[in-house]
């Protein structure tokens, strides 16, 4: 079989690696997604730091180097949308400002935990900032946002959902199902793919004819975007333009966000030993296309942001995350009688 390389220069990680274009972006804009796109680093490193000292409670998936995808299209969210990830989804969960407390007590298992500690890093929930549910069944939560933007039409406030998932959920039957049935019922979803090019351990051209899953929305007649998703003002261009639509009853759309993860598929390791094709050369070209260099590179030149403003924001995100980081500590374990409390809608009885 021919392997189609329809990706490209996208999936070269030794092309795209200079600063961003930003269009007309403003820069109090650009400099609030480079806050939120080191908030999500600096989380995902101390997660990691958590788990090599054994104080998670969890499994941990870490999205280290894919910052932008969740931060473009956050930016064009409002209260009332509603957001729905897997197992990868730190990113998606605090782009939306979600409360950060509650992430770090999840994966240390307490009770002040998103999902009361006893959900671990796969099952964070914060319906009031609009993060409906993440677990770890690969493709599960793409029903649930269709289903979520099948209430969304029918309540007619212009509202979305919007479902993150990887390369590898395309190899999941429901994912098809649920594009046609958004296409047919033209409701207001936003499918964001992140393009990581390995499932697990598998590289996409071992599992896929064709390195671009953008196919399958094209299949169901459904609009898409292919972008590099290392560049911010990409995925937001591109999330502004399919969300509006979708707001506006042109029903669902799609973004391809090509992207690598910097670290392996689970845990803190680089995974450069097991993988297929995974080789410390290649990993290093694709810390070449960083998306937060990217944009600082891109403020200083284009716009004079001087070093000393993102230094200041640095120092800012160090002490949240210090300070949530001990108020989780000081959360006390789940006590081991409410484990069956929240199995069942309503509780035990
Ligand atoms: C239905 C199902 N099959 C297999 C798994 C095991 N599994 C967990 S994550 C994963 C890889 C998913 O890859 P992708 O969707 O590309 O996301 P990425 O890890 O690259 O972010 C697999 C196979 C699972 N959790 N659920
Ligand atoms: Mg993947």
């Amino acid at each position: 079989m021919q392997f189609e390389d329809k990706l490209g220069y996208l999936a070269d990680p030794r092309q795209l690696t200079e600063a961003l274009d930003l269009k007309n972006a403003s820069t109090d804009a650009l400099v609030a997604f480079y806050r939120d796109m080191v908030l999500i680093r600096r989380t995902e490193e101390t997660i990691a730091e958590l788990y090599t000292a054994k104080e998670t409670k969890t499994p941990v998936h870490l999205g280290i180097g894919q910052e932008a995808v969740a931060v473009g299209v956050s930016a064009h969210l409002n209260s009332g949308d509603r957001v729905y990830s897997g197992h990868r989804g730190h990113s998606h969960y605090l782009a939306l400002h979600a409360p950060l407390t509650a992430i770090l007590a999840e994966v240390m298992g307490r009770a002040t935990g998103a999902s009361r500690g006893m959900g671990g890093s796969m099952h964070l929930f914060a319906p009031e900032s609009g993060f409906h549910g993440s677990v770890p069944i690969v493709g599960a939560t793409i029903p649930i946002a269709v289903g979520a933007g099948l209430a969304c039409k029918m309540d007619g406030k212009g509202q979305v959902a919007v479902c993150y998932f990887g390369d590898g959920a395309c190899e999941e039957g429901v994912l098809h199902e649920s594009l046609n049935f958004a296409r047919v019922m033209d409701l207001p979803v936003l499918f964001v793919c992140e393009n990581n090019l390995y499932s697990s351990h598998l590289d996409i051209h071992l599992r896929q004819p064709s390195n671009s899953v953008a196919r399958f929305a094209e299949a169901h007649r459904i609009e898409s975007r292919v972008i590099d998703g290392n560049d911010v003002v990409a995925v937001s261009e591109a999330a502004a333009d399919l969300i509006e639509g979708a707001r506006n009853g042109g029903g669902p759309g799609f973004v391809e966000a090509v992207t690598f993860r910097w670290l392996g598929h689970v845990g803190p390791n680089a995974d450069i030993d097991v993988g297929v094709r995974r080789s410390p050369e290649e990993l290093k070209q694709w810390k070449e296309r960083d998306p937060v260099r990217r944009l600082t590179d891109a403020l200083k030149e284009a716009r004079g942001v001087d070093q000393s403003r993102f230094a200041e924001i640095d120092a800012e995100i160090e002490t949240e995350i210090a300070d949530a980081l001990e108020a989780a500590r000081g959360s006390d374990f789940p006590a081991g009688n409410v484990l069956i409390d929240y199995v069942y809608a309503g509780g035990r009885s």
